[in-house]
């Protein structure tokens, strides 16, 4: 198939899973065609079957804010007509729903029907899409979407909830390349963070509000109390000057590194001994499964899909939001034992591997195949 993917070309969740999807389509021989206003991050080199377009606005005095919906609805238009798109894949409802229903319209008219699937990620459903400012046109959108897919049952159930419309949609779960996210032997890199064998804790995120990342500062400070560990603070974002302040109150500066955005995580991940993942609403936590896959035990709040995929007791520990000393008395149980962390960072590893692309490549192929025989010729 000929499959345009619209996705954030960013380290968000949304964007990482659309390039990787697009990267194992191709490699199964479709040709896919990426829609968006940069690089995807995790695109890499120029690879046999992955084209990329570049979404260029325009800018002019009159505007306040640049049309960028208007300029990638046209982009998708003319990708659509001179390659042949079968089908439109869109990553993150807010705006990218509402965009490709345009866009659908716009070639309807011109006698080309291409259907769209549109798979949502989070915070397009939980947070953002919610705000009456946006909400007629996601709600709008989802409805008018071919086909929906939703990351895990609790954000299937939480569009239903917050919209009344997604009853039909598919749960596919986020997947990861075990071949890449593995322990590795990284020996040299743990020596340079630590100076005497501490356990190491490791967080990764965009730094938002919904990950809680003053409550990682506050796991890790009653950890530390306990035994010498350090924290690696992957990713970069909104928060982090807050949580660099945290870290200077508490005068723990030291033993807690920020390390920024990273592309190579799994390198990191590779001397992790636990993963620290409390936030707010989390609709799966691909992070938390890309921790997993390298054997992390994982330490989750009980919010959104987090427990789909951290099974408490089994791969790590899920606490209720906020409370912090539980997350805490439980990343000690695991550090402190190291038959159990054994124990839990194979299951976790195990686990991981039931979420291959293989699998889920599988689902997505399988979705695709569905709505495009059912999508009817323009008349
Ligand atoms: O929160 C992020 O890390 C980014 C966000 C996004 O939409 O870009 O991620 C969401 O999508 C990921 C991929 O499907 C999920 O694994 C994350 O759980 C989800 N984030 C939230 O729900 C907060």
């Amino acid at each position: 198939m000929n499959i345009g993917i619209v996705c954030y070309p960013t380290f968000g969740g949304s964007g990482v899973v659309a390039t990787e999807l697009g990267i194992s389509l191709a490699a199964r021989g479709h040709k896919i065609h990426f829609i968006t206003y940069n690089r995807p991050i995790r695109l890499g080199l120029f690879s046999e079957n992955v084209f990329f377009h570049e979404v260029r606005t325009k800018d002019y005095p009159l505007f306040d804010f640049i049309p960028y919906e208007s300029a990638l609805a046209s982009m998708m238009v003319d990708v659509a007509r001179y390659h042949n798109l079968d089908l439109f894949h869109v990553h993150y409802a807010v705006p990218h729903a509402s965009v490709a229903y345009l866009a659908k319209q716009i070639l309807k008219d011109a006698g080309m029907n291409v259907p769209v699937i549109t798979t949502l990620h989070g915070t397009d459903i939980t947070l953002v899409g919610k705000n009456p400012a946006y909400e007629p046109v996601v709600r709008f959108s989802i409805q008018h979407s071919d086909g929906v897919t939703a990351v895990s049952n609790f954000l299937k159930e939480a569009t239903i909830e917050n919209f009344g419309v997604g009853q039909d949609s598919r749960v596919i779960y986020n997947f990861v390349d075990t071949e890449r996210f593995k322990r590795q032997d990284k020996d040299h890199f743990r020596k340079m963070v630590t100076t005497g064998g501490q356990k190491i804790l490791v967080h990764a995120s965009n730094f938002r509000k919904v990950k809680r990342i003053k409550d990682i500062i506050l796991i890790f400070a009653k950890v530390r109390e306990q035994m010498p560990v350090k924290l690696l603070m992957v990713g970069d974002g909104p928060e982090r000057t807050g949580a660099e302040e945290l870290c200077r109150e508490l005068n723990l500066c030291d033993d807690i590194i920020f390390l920024g955005s990273q592309s190579a995580v799994e390198e990191i991940f590779s001397i992790g001994d636990l993963f620290l993942i409390p936030s707010e609403n989390e609709s799966f936590g691909l992070s938390a499964l890309e921790a997993m896959a390298c054997g992390m035990p994982v330490i989750a709040s009980n919010a959104g899909g987090l427990p789909e995929l951290v099974i408490n007791g089994e791969v790590g520990y899920t606490s209720a939001v906020g409370d912090v000393a539980d997350m805490a008395k439980n990343a000690l149980s695991l550090l402190q034992d190291e038959e159990k962390w054994q124990q839990f960072s194979e299951r976790a590893r195990a686990l991981a591997s039931t979420f291959s692309p293989e699998l889920i490549v599988d689902q997505y192929e399988a979705y695709y195949k569905e709505i495009v025989g059912a999508f009817q010729p323009v008349s």
